[in-house]
């Protein structure tokens, strides 16, 4: 379809193009699209752009990301077509490992998304072989990879369902979440969400993680001061006003 420059939503139309091409391919979901326009309907509420509530839970997040021993950042079907490049830039300068982990899992498809990362110049890409099993979570939805998922100490998952990342946390990990909806159960049983459109929230934490790279007092700091839920209350505050 033919996008014209001018129009006032160019940019969410050519997102929408892309998304569904990705459809196509085998890379998004079908119910992704789903998800990608509620997405859209909660950044309408924050007025799209990062707020100073989210900016602070994306310092946060980098600071956790650059305490870990062995963080993993997981990319699914949508995060890998809103913000694949960025994901793995992000990963590359913590660094951290990345784990195609899917929410409607087949092995097509992990191959699928784990090669369109690769033609984005992604490497060592974690997926394949998920020899591990999350407790608490119904069949595939619960597998995850030994040396990625299994044995990481932080992961940070954009776009998770409340599912696994209450399972992430019940198996000890720390959860950096990045979902635009401050009410999902993901956001709340995080140890920091990021409420932030992915796009956004991504280069935001990569220019943290550069910034807070030589200053570990700082990063105690932040680490120790973070309270999701005040941050969450915030961010509801923050829709309300937009909405009044
Ligand atoms: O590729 P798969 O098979 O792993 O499937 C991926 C989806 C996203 C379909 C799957 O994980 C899913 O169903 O997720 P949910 O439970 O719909 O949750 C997605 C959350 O992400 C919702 O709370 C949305 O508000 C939020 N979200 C959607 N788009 C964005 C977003 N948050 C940040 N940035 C976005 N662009």
């Amino acid at each position: 379809m033919e996008i014209s420059r001018d129009h006032p939503r160019y940019r969410s139309l050519i997102v929408r193009e892309r998304m569904s091409e990705l459809v196509r391919q085998g890379v998004v979901a079908p119910t992704g699209l789903i998800a990608h326009g509620r997405g859209e309907a909660f950044d309408y509420m924050l007025g799209e752009r990062t707020t100073e509530t989210a900016a602070e839970a994306e310092r946060a997040a980098a600071a956790f990301l650059l305490e870990a021993k062995r963080p993993v950042i997981t990319i699914n079907g949508n995060a890998a077509g809103l913000c694949g490049e960025g994901l793995l830039s992000l990963a590359r300068a913590v660094p951290a490992k990345v784990e195609v982990n899917l929410f409607h899992r087949s092995p097509e498809r992990v191959e699928k998304v784990i090669a369109y990362l690769e033609g984005l110049g992604g490497k060592d890409i974690l997926g394949r072989e998920q020899g591990s099993k999350l407790e608490g979570i119904a069949s595939d939805r619960a597998m995850c990879c030994t040396e990625g998922i299994y044995s990481a100490d932080v992961v940070l998952i954009p776009l998770e369902d409340g599912d696994r990342a209450a399972a992430l946390e019940r198996a000890g990990k720390t959860v950096l979440a990045i979902d635009l909806n401050p009410l999902s159960r993901t956001a709340a049983g995080s140890r920091v969400a990021v409420v932030d459109e992915l796009t956004r929230a991504v280069p935001n934490i990569e220019r943290a993680v550069r910034e807070l790279r030589d200053r570990r007092d700082e990063r105690k700091r932040l680490i120790m001061e973070f309270d999701n839920a005040e941050n969450l209350r915030r961010s509801r505050e923050e829709m309300c006003r937009a909405l009044r």
